[in-house]
């Protein structure tokens, strides 16, 4: 018998203007949802963890996963209060388990979540997407910022391209870039000022890979025992995009960055949210083998699909048509969840900004209701042409 992936959507809590009605009329069942509301790096009480499950259960649905338990910076740099924050999320993982929630997404990604230079790209067909474009970061960074040494990380070509486009840039596209970059997107527990920027950027002086690798590995070592005892399963994002930025110290890129998880940290509980659009972002990773090989440690999926250029840039293309091989990776995930006899969560991630939303004001880049609807409908046409067509 094939198993299908549970359908679920990020909902963003009460505040969200895409409502849980809206959701399951796109043909979810499952919600992933956090608790913005608690300050990063404090408990989730087992009453605030509750009060949002039965929200989402009066609407027809169950939460499926958290996305995210924020890892607290001073966690990631070691620094500060981080023996605090570690017990503190050992505290949040148990009240999870206790209101049976047991799939838990987080990133340890520095000092930024996510990035996005441009928000609202319009497409040939009118929609807006949301695109990443390289010399607008270098400019950021090498003209904006003025990070010291940050000529040393970009080739002449980017360079030259950053000032043009600097030299070129209205006041209100530089600010549009600042913000865009600064404020942090959905789902992210952090934004700055360029001032605080810079202060947290000092913070990773003599942090490199390996550090960072190190800071990883010992949190798992203090966090996974709580995992296994409670039965959660820890569920790490790929960072978004897969590769170092400003000068930031990024881990959770590549296939070997995977390996490397398992092997430092060997646990049925340890695993990835493997989320196709990050990872996607990069030409040297075999999405489909991926999932092949890391297959019974994935916990949680993300389905869209990147489409990138020779010059470092990026956009978010529709489900079916980026440079994912959507097809093969779900067929690999159907294989997966076969051998696993299980069906696991995955969201549609991200969606444009197409049709009636683009009249209305957008939230959350990247999480309107109808692109994801379409994305999901989408992914979903796949899944179920696999399986009558018995490819698995
Ligand atoms: C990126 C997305 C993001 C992600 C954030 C929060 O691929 O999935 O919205 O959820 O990094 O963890
Ligand atoms: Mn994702």
């Amino acid at each position: 018998m094939a198993y299908k992936m549970e359908q679920t959507m990020r909902w963003y809590g009460p505040k969200d203007p895409v409502s849980l009605m809206d959701i399951r009329q796109a043909g979810a069942t499952g919600i992933v949802s956090a608790l913005h509301h608690i300050a990063n790096g404090e408990v989730w009480s087992r009453d605030e963890i509750r009060k949002r499950k039965e929200l989402i259960e009066a609407g027809g649905l169950v939460w499926s996963v958290v996305e995210s338990v924020p890892v607290h910076e001073n966690i990631k740099t070691r620094s500060g209060d981080y023996r605090r924050f570690i017990e503190n999320y050992k505290q949040t993982l148990a009240n999870l388990a206790a209101e049976g929630i047991f799939t838990v997404c987080y990133n340890f990604m520095p000092i930024l979540d996510w990035t996005r230079t441009e928000l609202a790209w319009t497409l040939p067909n009118g929609a807006k997407a949301l695109r990443f474009e390289k010399k607008e970061v270098v400019a950021f960074d090498l003209l904006i910022l003025k990070r010291k040494g940050a000529d040393l990380d970009y080739s002449a070509e980017e360079i030259t391209r950053a000032r043009d486009f600097f030299e070129n840039a209205s006041p209100a596209d530089l600010k549009r870039l600042q913000d865009n970059i600064l404020k942090g997107l959905p789902g992210s527990e952090e934004g700055y000022t360029m001032e605080q920027f810079q202060n947290a950027l000092d913070t990773y002086k003599g942090i490199g890979h390996s550090e960072l690798e190190n800071h990883l590995r010992l949190f798992l070592d203090e966090i996974l025992p709580i995992a296994e005892k409670n039965g959660v399963r820890m569920a790490i994002h790929p960072d978004d995009p897969p590769f170092d930025i400003f000068g930031l110290p990024r881990v959770m890129s590549t296939a070997k960055d995977m390996k490397r998880l398992l092997e430092d940290n060997p646990s049925p509980n340890n695993g990835f949210t493997f989320c196709t659009g990050s990872y996607g972002v990069r030409a040297d990773n075999d999405l489909p083998a991926m999932v092949k090989e890391f297959g019974d440690h994935i916990h949680f999926i993300h389905l869209r699909a990147t489409r990138r250029d020779a010059e470092g840039n990026f956009y978010e293309d529709d489900h079916l048509t980026g440079d994912v091989p959507m097809e093969a990776v779900i067929a690999e995930i159907l294989k997966v969840q076969k051998h696993r006899k299980i069906s696991l969560p995955m969201r549609p991630d991200h969606g444009h900004q197409m049709l009636d939303d683009i009249a209305k004001p957008i939230v959350n880049p990247g999480y309107t209701a109808i692109g994801r609807l379409k994305g999901l409908a989408e992914i979903r046409g796949v899944e179920a042409g696999l399986i009558w067509a018995g490819a698995v």
